[in-house]
C-alpha cells in the first residue's frame, strides 16, 4: 500500500441490520467483506477502528423529540451492539458517537475513543494516511465519514461491496458513491485489496 492505511468499519450495529430499529436493507450483506477485509488488515499489521452510533434515549435525533429518526442505537442496548457476525480484531479502536443530546454524530469523526481522543487524532497519532471506510449506512454515516476524512487530509477508499445504503428517498438523492468519489474518495472492492 506504500504508506501506513487503517480499516474503519462505520456502524455495523443490530439496529441498522435486518430486524433492527433503523435497518438498512440488506445492510448484514455488509459483514462478510467486511470480515475478510479485517482479516487482511490483521495479517498486514495494519489497525482496525470501528465506531458506533451511542445515543441517549432522549435526544433531538429521534423522531419523538424533534428529529427525524426512529429510535435506534440507544447506549447499552442490543440495537446498539454491534453484530453478531461481526469479527472485531483484538485491539480494534473503538469509537462512540452521537451522545451529545442536539448532535445527530453521522460522522466517525465526532466519535471519542475509550481515552478520550477524536478519530482525526488518534490516526494522527498511528500515522495513518490512507483510511479504508466501510459499514453503514453508505448515504449518511459512511457519507459523512468520507467527506470529514477527506476535508482532514486523509487518503480515502471506499470499500464499495462492504457498505450498503439506507436509500430512503429512493433516485432522489445523487447517490452517495458518487458524492463520496465527486469529493475525492477512491472505490475498490474488498478483493482488490493487496
Ligand atoms: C445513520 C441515520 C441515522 C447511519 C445513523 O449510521 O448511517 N443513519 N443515524
Amino acid at each position: 500500500m506504500g504508506y501506513r492505511a487503517a480499516l474503519l468499519i462505520v456502524d455495523v450495529q443490530n439496529d441498522f441490520c435486518p430486524g433492527g430499529r433503523l435497518e438498512v436493507p440488506d445492510g448484514d450483506r455488509v459483514i462478510d467483506p467486511i470480515n475478510r477485509a479485517v482479516d487482511y488488515f490483521v495479517k498486514a499489521g495494519l489497525p482496525v477502528l470501528a465506531s458506533r452510533d451511542w445515543h441517549p434515549p432522549f435526544t433531538s435525533h429521534f423522531r419523538d423529540f424533534g428529529g427525524v429518526w426512529p429510535v435506534h442505537c440507544v447506549q447499552g442496548t442490543d440495537g446498539a451492539a454491534f453484530h453478531p457476525a461481526l469479527r472485531l480484531p483484538e485491539g480494534t479502536t473503538l469509537l462512540s458517537k452521537g451522545m451529545n443530546l442536539s448532535e445527530n454524530g453521522y460522522s466517525a469523526f465526532e466519535g471519542v475513543a475509550a481515552d478520550g481522543r477524536m478519530l482525526a487524532d488518534l490516526l494522527r497519532d498511528l500515522g495513518v494516511q490512507k483510511l479504508y471506510i466501510s459499514g453503514l449506512a453508505t448515504d449518511y454515516c459512511v457519507l459523512y465519514t468520507t467527506i470529514e476524512a477527506l476535508r482532514n487530509g486523509f487518503d480515502v477508499t471506499v470499500l464499495t461491496d462492504a457498505v450498503a445504503a439506507l436509500d430512503i428517498v429512493a433516485g432522489e438523492l445523487p447517490s452517495a458513491v458518487e458524492e463520496m468519489e465527486n469529493a475525492g474518495a477512491q472505490l475498490a472492492t474488498v478483493e482488490e485489496l493487496h
